[in-house]
């Protein structure tokens, strides 16, 4: 065995980067032995003993495996902040979600969660719009937000994206926003599609009275064509740009924050592929911890589930990413494997709940996370039986029934659209 990480007594310092793993160790290796050859796989270590580095230097720097629970297969390693690039994600990660997931000495590795130090954070500036500047961009302060995403995700021509974009803000919505998978395909390129979607937006603000946001996508091959693409949606007077954060990457989204900071955009971030990692409890890393990393980073909002839609998501999962978005300081919770995190004034995000949802099923939305959520219908507004403006409509009235506390049955009588959604949509 090469160095021995493992030191119980050790109690991590204020300047330490705390992580919490979940490890299974490969058959014929013990589990003190699969924790230190980890954290030292992530720190400063290699497969054999090497002398390159000073027994001074290898004190001052080593990892401290100072909690081990054998039976929970639970381990939490401190770190030195010396052997990060405070203000870099690529590099922590390339250092404690790197290597290690591929060593045979484990059969199964989970990162959980990480406790940042403050020095870390204040490399960060986290979100510049954030929650409260969210608000105040679209000018809503005492209910969650309705968005919609255009369906199908892909095939629509820009005009006909424009259209349905625009009846959904007349039926209602706040935010419209494009899938995941739309950027600047043939039948439905980038600038064209920008251009009509946000003009019908100001015709809608103008017609409403409210503000309506429109987030375009602009996921992209490059960083360069990611910011040329944000920079395209300033000229046009948007407030928001949207991006697929596991697809751009972590070197992408840092860029992104800089650059949409200086355009005066808020940017939304759809996970899409994070399950690709994060659904087996077993192994892999945390959608918690990715949540973090977004607030680090400073997207001003994130899909975190639904707990009621077609997605996988515990509520207590949901609600602790939940929590991970919006609190000031978070405290810790050995149940969802969650670690003390301490934002330090970092702003909150907004959260998104989306995937599956309807109009019906509004009240529990309202229940689960209180008012500050973005709600966000795809099939559950497009395929309203009254069409797209209808469905949006259903949805701004179950939020009102939800906020007034009047059952969706009692407020649908005179209401065509919230009736219709209810017909449809309401197990019977
Ligand atoms: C929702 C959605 C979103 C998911 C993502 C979709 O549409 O547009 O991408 O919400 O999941 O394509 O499924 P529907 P999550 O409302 O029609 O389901 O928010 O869990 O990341
Ligand atoms: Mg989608």
């Amino acid at each position: 065995m090469r160095r021995d990480y493992v030191d119980q007594g050790y109690s991590p310092k204020d300047t330490d980067m705390v992580c919490e793993f979940h490890i299974e160790p490969a058959a014929g290796v013990s589990f003190e032995e699969a924790s230190t050859h980890m954290a030292g796989e992530s720190s400063i270590d290699s497969w054999t003993e090497i002398a390159t580095l000073s027994p001074e230097l290898a004190a001052k720097l080593k990892p401290h495996v100072f909690y081990l629970d054998e039976e929970a297969k639970t381990v939490r390693v401190a770190y030195s902040e010396e052997l990060f690039e405070l203000g870099s994600v690529p590099q922590v990660l390339s250092a404690v979600a790197g290597n290690i997931f591929s060593m045979k000495i484990v059969d199964n590795l989970r990162l959980q969660d990480i406790t940042f130090p403050k020095a870390m954070l204040k490399e960060f500036k986290g979100p510049n719009f954030g929650l409260p500047g969210v608000r105040e961009i679209v000018d809503v302060q005492d209910r969650p937000l309705i968005g919609t995403i255009v369906k199908p995700k892909v095939g629509l021509t820009s005009e006909k994206h424009a259209e349905v974009a625009y009846n959904a803000f007349a039926g209602g919505c706040d935010l419209v926003k494009d899938d995941e998978n739309l950027t600047d395909q043939k039948f439905n390129g980038f600038e064209k599609r920008a251009e009509l979607t946000l003009k019908l937006a100001k015709k809608a603000e103008t017609e409403t009275g409210e503000r309506k946001m429109y987030l375009c996508n602009i996921t992209a091959p490059t960083c360069r064509e990611m910011v040329r693409r944000l920079n395209v949606l300033k000229d046009l007077g948007a407030s928001y740009a949207m991006i697929d954060i596991v697809p751009a990457g972590w070197t992408a989204l840092q860029t992104l924050r800089e650059e949409a900071e200086d355009a005066g955009l808020a940017l939304h971030a759809h996970r899409c592929m994070h399950s690709a990692f994060t659904r087996n409890p077993r192994h892999g890393v945390s959608m918690l911890l990715v949540a973090k990393l977004c607030r680090l980073i400073g997207l001003d909002q994130l899909h975190i589930g639904t707990v009621v839609g077609k997605m996988h998501g515990e509520k207590s999962e949901v609600l602790a990413l939940r929590d991970q978005c919006v609190l000031g300081s978070v405290p810790a919770d050995p149940s969802q494997n969650v670690l003390a995190q301490d934002w330090g004034g970092l702003k909150p995000m907004f959260p998104v709940a989306s995937g599956g949802l309807a109009p019906t099923m509004v009240p529990d939305l309202y229940s689960i996370f209180g008012k500050d959520v973005i709600m966000q219908f795809g099939g559950g507004i497009h395929a309203h039986p009254m069409g797209t403006a209808a469905g949006a409509t259903a949805c701004r009235q179950a939020l009102e029934a939800s906020l007034e506390g009047v059952s969706l049955e009692e407020y649908a009588k005179g209401r065509k659209e919230l009736e219709a959604a209810l017909e449809k949509w309401l197990k019977k």
